[in-house]
């Protein structure tokens, strides 16, 4: 069995990841999606948030599941027997820093990184311009999935009250 995990901050999950997500269930035969806990980051949804959201859009697919950490991500790779990591490209900048965390995860345990080219349609997504285009009462509808749009609209409303 090889296993796979897509791991992020998931704050919220957006359309990008999930068509990674999705792309990433085609290629392995199970895939773990970790949303990697930053104690030093305080995101918009809780982490516990984050999972249900996560586990409400993957429903339809049979091989992938959903789960948190807190540590470094080749630990949850070693302690789960994960030999690789399925994670979106979106640009020059994102390569940068993604090499250089697939080599050192590499090197701290040999775990091997898939970088995956984004689809256009989603190039330009990322959870943090979501949030701050929610956050101004922009239309974000086509960027992230229909229960992270309900949500999003009610953390939001609730946050201007
Ligand atoms: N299209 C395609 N892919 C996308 C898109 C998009 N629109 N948006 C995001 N992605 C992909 C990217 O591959 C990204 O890596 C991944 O989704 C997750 O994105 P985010 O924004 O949710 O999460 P990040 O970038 O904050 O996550 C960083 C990690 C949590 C993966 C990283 O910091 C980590 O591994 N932390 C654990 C601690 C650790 O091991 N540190 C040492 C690293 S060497």
């Amino acid at each position: 069995m090889v296993r796979a995990v897509c791991p992020g901050s998931y704050d919220p999950v957006t359309n990008g990841h999930l068509d990674i997500i999705e792309r990433s269930s085609k290629l392995f035969d199970e895939v773990v999606v970790a949303v990697l806990i930053n104690k030093s980051k305080k995101g918009l949804f809780t982490i516990d948030e984050r999972l249900e959201m996560l586990t409400e859009i993957t429903r339809g697919l049979p091989n992938v599941r959903v789960d948190s950490w807190h540590g470094l991500l080749v630990d949850y790779c070693r302690n789960h027997g994960i030999g690789a990591i399925a994670k979106g490209l979106r640009s020059v900048s994102d390569f940068d820093y993604e090499l250089q965390m697939a080599q050192m995860n590499r090197e701290l345990s040999g775990v091997e990184t898939l970088l995956m080219s984004n689809n256009p349609q989603y190039g330009f997504v990322s959870s943090s311009l979501v949030k701050e285009i929610a956050n101004y009462g922009g239309d974000v509808k086509n960027l992230v999935p229909g229960v992270v749009f309900e949500r999003l609209t009610a953390k939001v409303a609730e946050r201007n009250l």
